[in-house]
């Protein structure tokens, strides 16, 4: 989809007074490290290295700002919002300081965002909604902003498997209510982007 491919990076945020003034709908990717942020950031937008991944978990350390745009009728350039790759939690050999630098950073911002609209929690389909994971969950107090959980590395799962971890998703979603959806995915197999996209563009239109 032309909208997602239009990314480019804006901006790298490393405190809460560096945010950019609010105002076009961003979308946010968090998870726990190494889940896959940034190479999902990089699939929906077909832009190899837009967002660094990488084998070494915490490679994302900053609130990293992409634009999405469009040209209208007249060929010009309009801004429509932002995708924002966010620094994963959970790992088990970042030190304590720089846990709580991400409760700040990263939990001030879902927590307090007024242009955040939604939030793609993207977790290993082999292990989803860990404890860190449902913290996240729990950040994300405000009902109008959406969450979507992209259970990703669905190559590495048999069928059987994938419906396993899809299943719970879904029904930890329908507690959730509608603001809340659940897919595999797979950048590797290229699997799920469509539907990605698809739940993305319509959160834009609302
Ligand atoms: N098999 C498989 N590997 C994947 C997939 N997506 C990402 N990976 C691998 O997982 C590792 C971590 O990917 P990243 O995108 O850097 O993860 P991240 O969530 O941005 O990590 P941090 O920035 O450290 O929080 C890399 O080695 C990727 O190649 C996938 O769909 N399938
Ligand atoms: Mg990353």
């Amino acid at each position: 989809m032309q909208l997602f491919h239009s990314a480019r990076f804006v901006i790298s945020v490393a405190d809460l007074a560096g945010l950019p003034p609010a105002g076009l709908p961003e979308i946010a990717f968090a998870g726990r490290s190494n889940a896959g942020k940034s190479t999902a950031i990089n699939v929906l937008t077909q832009q190899k290295r837009l967002a660094f991944a990488s084998k070494t978990p915490g490679r994302t350390q900053l609130l990293n700002f992409f634009e999405l745009s469009e040209r209208d009728a007249d060929g010009q350039t309009v801004p429509r919002g932002f995708l924002v790759d966010l620094p994963g939690y959970g790992y088990a050999k970042a030190p304590d300081e720089q846990r709580l630098q991400w409760g700040a950073l990263v939990g001030g911002y879902v927590a307090q965002r007024q242009s955040l609209i939604g939030i793609v929690a993207v977790m290993d389909a082999r292990r989803p909604l860990m404890p860190a994971d449902e913290a996240l969950i729990a950040f994300i107090d405000r009902p109008t902003c959406r969450l979507h959980m992209l259970l990703t590395k669905a190559d590495q799962l048999n069928n059987s498997e994938k419906r396993t971890a899809l299943d719970r998703a879904k029904r930890r979603a329908a507690e959730l209510g509608p603001r809340a959806s659940a897919q595999l995915f797979s950048a590797l197999k290229r699997l799920g982007i469509e539907e990605l996209e698809a739940t993305l563009a319509g959160w834009l239109r609302d």
